[in-house]
């Protein structure tokens, strides 16, 4: 039994039409009930013009677009009513629906539905997601690849080769009168793993990519005092948004901005310079720009080209040490000296090699962009589980445990790639996936 769910399927703002979506086992009776046509017996997609009446008074004009389950976005009757653009009418008109029987649908409530009728797999659920939220072109293609079903294909061989082991082991463990049947050992375990794990890895890194394209990095712009790195900061943005002046210590809190790199988003970072200081505000200010440097995907750390190194330029490098940067000289302008690595200027607007590095950085490729990749924490996170109960099923098959025991962490390889795809626990994944959707998706 599915209760009949309704909501605002466009934003509640003052637009030119705005489309309500009702599904569920009594959609068509209750959408009957407010409407001036009577759309019980509808079998088949359907486009309707009439209105919504409320105790005989019209409520709007609307056009109606019926879809018979199990042939809609949800797998079950579901109907689109588009109204005019006011925030008003849709919402009496929701209210007349409720009144008749619907419920307010939960975010991601629909998608939901989609789900529970197998209409999409977990992985072309989390897709929808990624499709509305897209910022550029490359993550809504990436996304729609997904939706399509590329990726999961990509689980199903997995959930297969594994199958076929398990399936051999519980067989010779169940039944071991029979004869003719093979028998499992530690030799199909081995060369189980061998054969998933490469493949395994090789997802890893697409995801890992994948999400770049998809969510983009942050990276921080570290450096001491007065290197420029507002100003590289409003170079890369284009426009004047931190404050610039020849005073160290201009810069207090983390000013942020976003730029399109090749269709990867940059999440920027301009942060204050990082000095010994007794100033309070611009110690809270360095403290801030050491935080940044820990949760970034990439630190720029600038340099003045101009002078020499020096033991704050040291500390600043000692501080990066161990996560991913790129060290660029700024003011190239400013001086003859050769410079022996990246050099730019920001005040010039002269930033190409800067930029040119951090794409390379990314490691991304042409194809990277149309390749389907299972690239969300989840799905990155159930990759490695995989991976790991691979390894520990040939660890103890090589130390010749029994092969029941063996078969433990094949057990939950397998169930990792069933909760990947949706089908293992259910209820728990999804109500944390589907949360995060908006209302009427
Ligand atoms: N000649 C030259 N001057 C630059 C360049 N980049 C920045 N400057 C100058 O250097 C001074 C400091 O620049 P900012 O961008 O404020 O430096 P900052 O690193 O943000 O400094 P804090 O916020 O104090 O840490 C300003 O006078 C800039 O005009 C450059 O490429 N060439
Ligand atoms: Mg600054």
């Amino acid at each position: 039994m599915f209760e009949t769910i309704v909501a605002l399927a466009t934003a509640p703002l003052k637009s030119a039409l705005h489309i309500i979506r009702v599904s569920g086992d009594d959609c068509f009776e209750i959408v009957s009930k407010c409407f001036s046509k009577d759309i019980k017996d509808i079998k088949e997609r359907t486009l309707l013009i009439g209105h919504i009446i409320d105790e005989g008074k019209i409520v709007d004009e609307v056009v109606l677009a019926i879809y018979k389950g199990p042939k809609s976005y949800t797998g079950e009757d579901l109907v689109e009513i588009t109204c005019h653009g006011s925030v008003l009418i849709a919402n009496e008109i929701i209210q007349l629906l409720l009144s008749k029987g619907a419920r307010l649908a939960v975010n991601g409530e629909f998608t939901s539905r989609a789900f529970l009728h197998e209409r999409i797999d977990l992985i072309q659920a989390e897709a929808i997601n990624d499709v509305i939220n897209a910022t550029t072109k490359e993550a809504k293609e990436l996304s729609l690849l997904s939706l399509k079903g590329e990726t999961s294909k990509l689980v199903t061989p997995i959930k297969t080769r594994i199958a076929d082991i398990l399936s051999l082991i519980e067989v010779n463990i169940d039944y071991p009168e029979y004869e003719d049947i093979e028998v499992a050992n530690k030799g199909h375990v081995v060369s189980l793993a061998d054969e998933l794990v490469p493949v395994i890895d090789n997802l890893i890194s697409n995801g890992e990519k994948g999400k770049i394209i998809k969510e983009g990095i942050k990276v921080a712009l570290v450096g001491k005092p007065n290197v420029g790195k507002s100003s590289l900061l409003n170079a890369l943005l284009g426009e004047s948004k931190a404050i610039v002046t020849d005073i160290a210590g201009t810069t207090r809190d983390i000013v942020e901005g976003e730029i399109n790199l090749n269709g990867v988003v940059l999440h920027l970072l301009d942060t204050a310079g990082i000095r010994d200081v007794e100033d309070k505000v611009e110690s809270i200010g360095v403290e801030k720009s050491k935080d940044a440097i820990n949760n970034a995907d990439l630190v720029i750390v600038l340099l003045d080209a101009s002078s020499e190194l020096d033991e704050q330029d040291k500390e600043i490098l000692e501080l990066v040490k161990d996560i991913p940067h790129i060290i660029a000289y700024n003011k190239v302008d400013k001086t003859n000296k050769p410079v022996d690595g990246i050099s730019i200027s920001a005040l010039n607007n002269d930033i190409t090699p800067l930029k040119d590095a951090v794409y390379e950085r990314l490691g991304l490729k042409e194809e990277t962009f149309k390749t389907p990749s299972l690239n969300n924490v989840r799905q990155l996170g159930l990759l490695k589980n995989i991976k790991e109960s691979l390894l520990k099923a040939k660890e103890d098959a090589l130390n010749d445990l029994p092969i029941d025991l063996v078969s433990v962490s094949l057990h939950d390889a397998y169930n990792s790639s069933l909760e990947m795809l949706g089908e293992y626990n259910q209820t728990d994944i999804s109500k944390e996936i589907f949360s995060r959707f908006c209302v009427g998706k």
